[in-house]
């Protein structure tokens, strides 16, 4: 099974454009399996035959927690392109997080602050290591800001888990943000 291939249809699936797999997410993103699987059979000669097994292999052998199976159900953590926001419980963020990005995007937030752009939140990590790993995806030599989310959520910035390294937001105001100079 190439898990790769499987988690990027997942993904699509449960994040962009469930509707291209017949499928409808509930307000906090959750579909059933057996839907997805049934979708993802027709999907290609090599998942004929595909289970709850694949899936949860794939989710366990990824680099990354980006999907949840509970129930006979399964949704993605993070990363939602959707029009109609998932519901999500806003939680104490730590008291730092991180955001990797390209130093002229930086110029950009520093105006505006961390948008959503095409997602339906801003995504942040709690390590430097996996913010300059998701940096790294916009620029060779990426910047790092810092984001004080903990006065942030004081001042009724609303935060959110993703997974154990991911957070989210709804937008981060610029004076909440440290730039590197
Ligand atoms: C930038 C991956 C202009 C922001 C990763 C980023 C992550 C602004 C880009 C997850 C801005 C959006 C998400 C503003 C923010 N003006 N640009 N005001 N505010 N931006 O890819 O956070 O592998 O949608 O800096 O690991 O890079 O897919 O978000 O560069 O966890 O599981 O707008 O996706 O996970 O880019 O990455 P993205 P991201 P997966």
């Amino acid at each position: 099974m190439n898990n790769l291939q499987l988690s990027k249809a997942v993904s699509h699936a449960l994040r962009h454009e469930p509707w291209l797999y017949e499928l409808e997410l509930d307000d906090e993103g959750w579909v059933s399996v057996e839907e997805l699987l049934s979708s993802l059979r027709s999907e290609k000669l090599e998942w004929l035959d595909l289970s709850e097994v694949d899936l949860v292999e794939m989710i366990t052998r990824s680099d990354k927690k980006r999907h949840e199976l509970q129930n006979g159900k399964i949704r993605a953590l993070y990363g939602h392109s959707l029009p109609d926001k998932l519901l999500k419980t806003p939680a104490e963020p730590p008291e730092v997080l991180y955001h990797g990005t390209s130093p002229d995007t930086m110029v950009l937030i520093q105006k505006s602050g961390l948008q959503p752009m095409n997602r339906q939140y801003v995504h942040l990590s709690v390590d430097t290591g996996t913010a300059k790993q998701v940096g790294c995806r916009k620029a060779r030599t990426p910047v790092l800001l810092e984001v004080q989310a903990k006065v942030a959520a004081a001042s009724g910035v609303a935060f959110y888990r993703g997974n154990d390294l991911v957070w989210l937001a709804d937008q981060i105001p610029a004076q909440f943000i440290v730039f590197p100079s």
